[in-house]
């Protein structure tokens, strides 16, 4: 099975299903014979970014780690899925610069504060809501949307698999599969 090696950058609220919706997608691709890497906090602030932490300029310096670690990711052939929240629109430009206009695909997971803050999956939330979790995003901390980006997946109206199919079929569309 050939396929072409693009990024898949996911971008959202915490607990806006970034993650969640790597993670499944990946599942599909595999079963398609795809290789496939996701990058999330998970894997990535424990390690290569565990000295950073979320002023502006530490998630300015995790963004541009991830844009470098993709890069090698494509060269090796694999199609890489990031999620993190990337807030701010300059950094997201960055990546797309650095690895070019035809692999970067921006997914906004678009939900609203409100249906994230009710979510509430880790309680970060309540806790920065309290004043315990400085610069938080959303709360204290600015998320910039995206003004173009190649897929919108409404994550509070659409289930899990209508956002896996919508993105398998954009994919397809782009001669991605
Ligand atoms: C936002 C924070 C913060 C603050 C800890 N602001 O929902 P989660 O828990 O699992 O995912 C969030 C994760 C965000 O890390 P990223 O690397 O994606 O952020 S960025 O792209 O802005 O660099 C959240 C947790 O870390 N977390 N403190 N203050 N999210």
């Amino acid at each position: 099975n050939r396929h072409r090696s693009v990024n898949l950058w996911f971008t959202g609220l915490s607990g806006a299903g970034k993650s969640t919706i790597a993670h499944a997608l990946e599942e599909e691709l595999y079963r398609r014979g795809c290789r496939t890497f996701v990058l999330d906090g998970d894997n990535v602030r424990h390690g290569l970014c565990a000295d950073l932490g979320f002023s502006d300029e530490d998630r300015r310096e995790n963004i541009r780690r991830i844009g470098e670690m993709v890069k090698l990711f494509l060269n090796a052939g694999v199609i890489a899925l990031t999620a993190f929240i990337s807030p701010f629109r300059d950094d997201r430009q960055r990546v797309r610069e650095l690895l070019g206009e035809g692999d970067f695909i921006e997914v906004y997971c678009r939900c609203s504060l409100d249906v994230c803050e009710q979510r509430d999956v880790k309680g970060l939330y309540q806790r920065a809501r309290a004043g315990e979790i400085p610069h938080f995003t959303g709360i204290s901390s600015p998320y910039e949307e995206p003004e173009a980006p190649e897929v919108v997946v409404e994550t509070d109206t659409r289930s899990l698999e209508a956002c896996v199919d919508q993105l398998v079929g954009y994919l397809e569309q782009r001669g991605v599969l």
